[in-house]
Formats: C-alpha cells, structure tokens, sequence
C-alpha cells in the first residue's frame, strides 16, 4: 500500500478536543511513514488510559492491555515475533505509578522496542488525580490543597536503570517528537521517549503556550547524548527551561541478541508440529 493514509482507522478519537494525544498519535504515524512500514509489520500495546486507546486508532496490531502492564505485553509481543516493529505505550499513571516495577526492568532488560509514555502529570481518563509526575502544589481532586510530593523524574530513573535510549518529546511539536519516535524505532534495544503532553481538561494550566515558552532542544545546545553524566545534569537543569530531544545514546546489545533460539527465525515461525511436550509436563506432576 502506497498511500499515506495507511494507518488511519475508520474510528475516529474521542479525545477532548486540543488533546495532546493528537499530536503523539499523529507523531506515532509520521514515523511509521517516515520509516515506510506497512501495517503489517508493526504491533502497538498500551496500557488503560485517554492514552491507551491509541492502538483503536492506528492501523496496526493492537493490544489494549491493562492498567500499568503495556510493557510485559509488547515484551511478549517482540520475543514471540522480532521481525515486529514494537511500540509499547501508556499515561504517566499507567507508566510510573502502577507500572513502575515494569519500567526499570524494561531499562536494564534491553528488549528492541519503543516505550512512549503521554506524561500530562494527572490521571485523565479517571477525571483529574495527581500523577507521580505531577508537580509540587497541583490542585487536583486527590490533592485539593496541593500536592506536597516530590514529582518523579522518568529520565533520570531510565538512565540510571541502564536505558540506552532516552529522550524527551513534546505534544504540541508533532513533526519533531515524529523524528524522535523513527529514531527510537531504528535504535537497536530498549527506546524511551517521555512525552510532555497538554491535558487541556484536567491539567489546563499547562498549557500549550505555557510548554512552548520553556521547551528548547537539547541538539542546538550541542548536547552530547554519549555522556551519562552530561544527560543527567540535563534532566535535573534548573534555569526554568525544558530540554527536548535525545538525552542519552548509548550502545549496549539488545536483549534478543543474546538469545540464540532466536537467531534463525522469530519463534512465531518455529515449526512446532513435532514437539511432545508430555514428557516435560509429567516432569512437572
Ligand atoms: C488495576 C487498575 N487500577 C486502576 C484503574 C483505574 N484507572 C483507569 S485509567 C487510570 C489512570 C489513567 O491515567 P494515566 O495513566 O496517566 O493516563 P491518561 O488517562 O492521563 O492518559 C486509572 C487509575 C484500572 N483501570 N485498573
């Protein structure tokens, strides 16, 4: 299929309107073009979330999981069949607060996919609840008088747990947060791309006038995304601006290269009509 319109669904995003979703969702399709993938060849989980409905409104393989587990499935997913393209997604709910446990081994794991979190620091599709990542003094309905806890920082938790991709997007700047998802895509193991994304309804003072007054790329700097240290004294810059852009580089194997059983063919094509498997079951009673 030729046509650019190869991953649009005849179901359309109930999204409030001016969601960022739609900048991510839109960024998630102009690099699947970019990359000149066919539907076919890419699979997208998600947690639950407004962010997790995004695989109803790709054209891909999807798999709507459940609340925090989008990252044990697309493991699933790319160990079974390594010739997929695998984007795992999810809120910064899903990801960092039920989720957590997944992320960091996902970090050290090293399995080729890519992992886009929607970080608009509040639960959307439950109406308004802080988020791990939601700042000191959020009004929200679980914090009327404020949120008094220390907000989480996802990049500095994916380059110390071993992350070898880590980068920061923004909602409002689709075209560009598009060539950091086709970068993470062709990066060989684990991806992670933090997305700075507007909830116009229940985080509205963030804003999209309020991101693009502090967002600036970390590449115009001449950042060095080979030096550790150098991103994350980046993630913890305290000038009231918001870097984006790739932190982190680095250039371990990935996970499936270690694997030999899968170095012939994915597992999905393993020719298993032969196979007993009774003698390993009455191992096992
Ligand atoms: C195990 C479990 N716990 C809680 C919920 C309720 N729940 C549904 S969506 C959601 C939060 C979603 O927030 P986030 O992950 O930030 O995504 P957003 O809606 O902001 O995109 C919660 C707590 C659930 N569905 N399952």
């Amino acid at each position: 299929m030729e046509n650019a319109t190869r991953f649009n669904t005849k179901a359309k995003p109930t999204w409030c309107p001016g969601c960022g979703n739609f900048g991510i969702q839109n960024a998630i399709k102009k690099a699947l073009l970019s990359l000149d993938l066919q539907p076919h060849e890419v699979a997208i989980s998600s947690g639950i979330g407004c962010s997790g409905k995004i695989p109803h409104w790709i054209n891909v393989y999807g798999f709507h999981g459940l609340h925090g587990r989008t990252l044990p499935v697309a493991t699933g997913l790319k160990l079974a069949n390594h010739k997929l393209v695998v984007i795992a997604e999810g809120g910064d709910g899903d990801g960092y607060s039920e989720g957590m446990g997944h992320f960091i081994h996902a970090c050290r794991r090293n399995v080729d996919m890519t992992y886009i979190v929607h970080n608009n620091g509040v639960y959307g599709l439950t109406t308004g609840q802080v988020s791990p990542t939601g700042d000191r003094g959020f009004a929200s309905s679980t914090t009327p008088h404020g949120a008094i806890e220390w907000p989480l920082q996802p990049l500095a938790l994916a380059i110390s747990a071993g992350a070898n991709f880590v980068a920061r997007g923004f909602s409002g700047d689709s075209e560009r947060l598009g060539k950091l998802i086709s970068e993470g895509i062709q990066h060989r193991g684990f991806s992670f791309i933090d997305v700075l994304q507007v909830c116009v309804s229940f985080n509205p003072s963030k804003s999209y006038k309020w991101y693009q007054q502090r967002v600036g790329n970390l590449e115009d700097e001449g950042h060095d995304p080979t030096d550790r240290t150098k991103a994350l004294e980046a993630v913890f810059r305290d000038d009231g601006r918001l870097p984006i852009g790739v932190f982190y580089r680095g250039s371990e194997p990935a996970h499936e290269e270690g694997l030999p059983q899968l170095a012939a063919e994915p597992l999905v094509k393993h020719d298993i009509t032969d196979v007993d498997i009774r003698p390993l079951m009455e191992e096992q009673v």
